[in-house]
């Protein structure tokens, strides 16, 4: 990686809370950088083939800012973050009171003005990082609820450019949305876009409702158009901006030829023969967060196993939770009440040598993850709330063999499209349980075909497609404002 001139400018800039990559610390103490693998590498590869691209984003560790280096074709622009203003910024605004927010509420958002105000500033920085490297007119992508101020604030300093953002976690509805003291801000920050994409086309509609009723925008059909700034100021020259659906997707074949590999598929034998070959394995795989629903599944999991339903050794149950925002008091009560649940199913439905449930608060490689997959007979994807949920994906991707079966939340922007997955409302726990005895004993052929369905969807709509559909809606927004049809009096 070496540094090249500085000022250089870019067609293409993807503006994301992370960057793409991790800092390694060698013994000596020198330093190298290692590409994270992920769903939005991949994706950002295959848009980034034909153009010189920027990244910015937070290094991964506080204090100064690294300087600015190529990886490959991509140029990254690290942003610095205090301690502080990661506390306030991303533990705080970010995950303290966004994540609850548009998840439903599950729990209680906490409203600080601190909070915002450092949102605000480190928004501010990021908006001023892509506005040095953007070059005249270039596409700018930026992503998710840690960045909604940045399309405003680039675009008063950047008119030219053309700016997309997409919302990785769902958008709420109204109702939920008008708690936010900051309401009216955060959506003139997002209406400096010309494009915002949702995971659901519900999340789209949820936006437009709050345009209108929190601004006084109009809409046409999926197209806003709003005439203040980003200050409160009325007067400005109306803008026009396309809110649609364009659900992320995975890496299908990337997946595929990794769960096809002879090295994970001798370690998925391996973790069966571990778990004593038990006839059925169920599997959960979840970063710890409350929005996953993994209290519901293990309610469920232990009312099963004191009906005797399931029990080991025939039915073992392997929960995956990977650690998440520890420091997030939220997090930590989770945490203490998921594994004291454990603990007592554990307890109850053990015998000596066969576990009921197999806890695991690790992160795996990829690998052992799509080995875990092609364990699974029965995957238990049931979140209270969730943007997308990628797990859902990988699993039917990883079980080429045909085999397996997948339980999966009405929640989560993944059942729009996985409608022959086993579909359950994790709140209703008769009705959990009720699906997962079904996912177990329905016939194989019944379980062939629903897998066979699930895994043509995501092959068919894989990440490359979902990023190629973006881009597309961006090229195509509206610079103009339509004729509006409706308008309403806003609530500020
Ligand atoms: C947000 C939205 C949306 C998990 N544990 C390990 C591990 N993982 C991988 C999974 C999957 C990813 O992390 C998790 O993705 P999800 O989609 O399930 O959930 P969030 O992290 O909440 O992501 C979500 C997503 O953004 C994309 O838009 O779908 O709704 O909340 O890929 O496999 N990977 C490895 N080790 C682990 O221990 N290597």
């Amino acid at each position: 990686m070496v540094s090249p001139a500085p000022h250089r400018t870019y067609d293409f800039v993807i503006a994301a809370n992370r960057l793409p990559v991790d800092r390694q610390v060698k013994p000596d103490g020198t330093t190298t950088w290692r590409t994270s693998p992920g769903g939005l590498v991949t994706a950002m590869e295959s848009v980034m083939r034909d153009r010189e691209a920027a990244w910015v984003g937070w290094a991964g560790f506080p204090g100064e800012a690294p300087q600015p280096f190529d990886d490959g074709h991509l140029r990254l622009v690290p942003v610095g973050l205090s301690a502080e203003e990661l506390t306030d910024y991303y533990e705080g605004f970010s995950n303290g009171t966004l994540w609850p927010l548009y998840h439903d509420v599950i729990v209680p958002p906490t409203f600080h003005r601190s909070w915002w105000n450092v949102y605000r500033t480190v928004n501010q920085r990021f908006a001023d990082h892509v506005a040095r490297v953007a070059a005249e007119g270039a596409t700018v992508w930026v992503h998710d609820y840690q960045l909604q101020l940045v399309p405003a604030m680039l675009r008063d300093q950047r008119p030219d450019l053309r700016i997309g953002w997409f919302n990785h976690i769902p958008f709420p509805p109204v109702e939920l949305f008008a708690q936010l003291p900051w309401r009216a801000r955060i959506l003139r920050g997002l209406l400096g876009a010309d494009f915002v994409g949702f995971q659901r086309p519900d999340d789209a509609r949820n936006f437009i409702r709050s345009c209108r009723a929190v601004l006084g925008a109009t809409h046409k059909g999926d197209v806003v158009t709003w005439g203040g700034s980003d200050d409160g100021r009325s007067g400005a020259a109306p803008r026009s901006v396309r809110a649609a659906a364009v659900p992320i997707s995975i890496d299908a074949q990337g997946f595929r030829d990794l769960a096809d590999s002879p090295s994970v598929k001798a370690r998925a034998q391996e973790i069966r023969e571990s778990l004593g070959e038990p006839e059925v394995v169920l599997l959960g795989v979840d970063r710890l967060d409350y929005t996953k629903g993994i209290r519901h599944r293990l309610r469920a999991i232990g009312e099963l196993l004191a009906d005797g339903e399931i029990s080991p050794p025939e039915v073992t149950f392997v929960q995956v939770a990977t650690p998440s925002r520890e420091r997030v008091e939220a997090y930590r009560t989770l945490r203490e009440q998921i594994e004291g649940t454990v603990g007592r199913i554990n307890g109850d439905f053990s015998h000596l040598g066969d576990t009921a449930v197999h806890y695991l608060h690790q992160s795996y490689p990829r690998e052992e993850m799509a080995a875990l997959f092609q364990v699974a007979d029965v995957m238990l994807v049931t979140p209270l709330r969730d943007g997308m949920n990628l797990v859902a994906k990988e699993y039917v991707t990883a079980r080429h063999d045909g085999g397996g079966a997948l339980v999966l939340s009405e929640f989560t922007g993944a059942a729009e499209e996985l409608k022959t997955a086993y579909l359950c409302n994790p709140h209703d726990i008769a009705g959990l349980k009720e699906t997962i005895l079904r996912a177990i004993r329905d016939d194989h052929e019944e379980k062939r075909r629903r897998m066979r369905s699930l895994r043509r969807q995501v092959r068919t709509y894989d990440v490359q497609v979902w990023a190629q559909d973006f881009l597309r809606a961006l090229e195509v927004a509206p610079h103009r404002p339509p004729r509006s049809r409706r308008s309403i009096s806003p609530m500020v």
